[in-house]
């Protein structure tokens, strides 16, 4: 069994003008593409683990063995962070969560505003390549900051929310200004689907 490229949920160009049609292709095609294939290519031979879907295998990441621990972590965390991240967003989303999520984010933050705040603080506080994520742990809602491609599964906490930091991201359209690249991901949230991923990480949990 082997890992394979999940298809974008909408065209390349739909996230304009927030996010450019060359680079989700390029992030799509080539970044993603490639943390796929040298997960399989890192697993070869090990059934026991390659039948394992990718958050099974992050979630249980100590009993990988050495040899391949840092690949899974890597490109295992690459997999997963992308497939999150792009279902993440939607053409003409923004917008506000659902009342579940409006509730338990006004709960640990304060209101929606003060969340986007902090979230976006962390994002751009992120050193280097990284994440930042709105997570679920222990049932409640943190703002958890990654770097390079290291996945909140790893620590037991279900992912929500996630904002790809690396320059690959925004390098074409935003060079190096972040804080622009930052604010316009905003537009784009795809807030149907965090809340309900928020509703069955509660229901799970
Ligand atoms: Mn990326």
């Amino acid at each position: 069994m082997s890992y394979t490229l999940p298809a974008l949920p909408y065209p390349y160009e739909a996230l304009e003008p927030h996010l450019d049609a060359e680079t989700m292709k390029i992030h799509h095609t080539k970044h993603h593409q490639t943390y796929v294939d040298k997960l399989n290519a890192a697993l070869e031979g090990h059934e026991e683990f390659s039948s394992k879907s990718v958050e099974d295998l992050l979630g249980s990441i100590s009993t990988v063995p050495d040899v391949m621990q840092t690949a899974v972590r890597n490109h295992g965390g690459g997999h997963s962070n992308h497939s999150i991240f792009w279902q993440n967003m939607a053409a003409g989303a923004g917008g506000d969560p659902a009342d579940n999520l409006a509730g338990a984010i006004d709960t640990s933050f304060g209101n929606l505003s003060s969340f986007r705040e902090k979230f976006t603080a962390t994002a751009l506080g992120v050193f280097g390549s990284g994440w930042a994520w709105l997570v679920l742990a222990d049932g409640k809602l943190e703002i958890a900051p990654r770097p390079n491609q290291d996945s909140p599964l790893m620590d037991g906490m279900i992912p929500l929310l996630g904002l790809d930091v690396w320059e690959h991201a925004y390098y074409l359209k935003y060079q190096n200004r972040r804080p622009e690249y930052v604010k316009a991901w905003w537009n784009v949230v795809n807030w149907k689907d965090v809340s309900e991923r928020y509703a069955r990480g509660v229901k799970g949990a």
